[in-house]
C-alpha cells in the first residue's frame, strides 16, 4: 500500500499574492475578478489576497519572484494576456513570462502558479477570461489553493 500526499482545496488562512499585468487590463481585470470568486467561494478572506500591478507579462516573472521570497504569502498567481495579433514581440514575451514565472516557482520553493494566457487573439483571451472556455483565473487560484495545500504537508 502506498502513500499518497495530495492538496486538498480550500482557501480559510491562506495567503496569496496575484501579480497582475496592466497590458490587456480588460482582459486581466477578468482573470483577477475569477480568481477572486474562486478563493472566496473555496472559504478564503479577501483581506489575505495582495493585489500587485506591474506593466506587463514581461514583468511579472520578477516581480513574482521578489514576492515568493518574502516568505509572507503560501502561493503567488501570475496574471496576464500576451495576445500574438496585438504584438510583434509576442514569441519574447510569452517565452519570457513562462521561463521566469517557473524559475521564480524553483528559487523560492513557493508554488508560483501560470496564469497567463497566450493566445492567437483577442477573441480567444476573451473564451479564456470568463466566456466560453471558462476562467483561467479561476483556474490559477484552484492550483495556488491546492499547491499550498499540498507544500503544508511534504
Ligand atoms: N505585455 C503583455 O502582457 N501582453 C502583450 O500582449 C504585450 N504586447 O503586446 O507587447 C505586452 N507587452 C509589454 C511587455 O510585457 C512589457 O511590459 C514591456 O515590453 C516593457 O518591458
Amino acid at each position: 500500500m502506498y502513500t499518497e500526499i495530495i492538496g486538498t482545496l480550500k482557501g480559510q488562512d491562506k495567503h496569496f499574492a496575484c501579480v497582475v499585468s496592466r497590458f490587456n487590463d480588460f482582459i486581466t481585470a477578468r482573470l483577477l475578478e475569477g480568481a477572486l470568486d474562486c478563493f472566496t467561494r473555496h472559504g478564503g478572506d479577501e483581506k489575505n489576497i495582495t493585489v500587485v500591478r506591474v506593466p506587463g507579462s514581461f514583468e511579472i516573472p520578477v516581480t513574482a519572484a521578489k514576492l515568493a521570497k518574502s516568505g509572507k504569502y503560501d502561493a503567488v498567481l501570475c496574471l496576464g494576456a500576451v495576445i500574438r495579433g496585438a504584438t510583434p514581440h509576442f514569441d519574447y514575451v510569452a517565452a519570457e513570462a513562462a521561463k521566469g514565472i517557473g524559475q521564480a516557482a524553483l528559487d523560492s520553493g513557493v508554488p508560483v502558479i501560470f496564469g497567463v494566457l497566450t493566445t492567437e487573439n483577442i477573441e480567444q483571451a476573451v473564451e479564456r477570461a470568463g466566456a466560453k472556455s471558462g476562467n483561467k483565473g479561476w483556474d490559477a487560484m484552484i492550483s495556488a489553493m491546492e499547491m499550498s495545500d499540498l507544500f503544508g504537508k511534504l
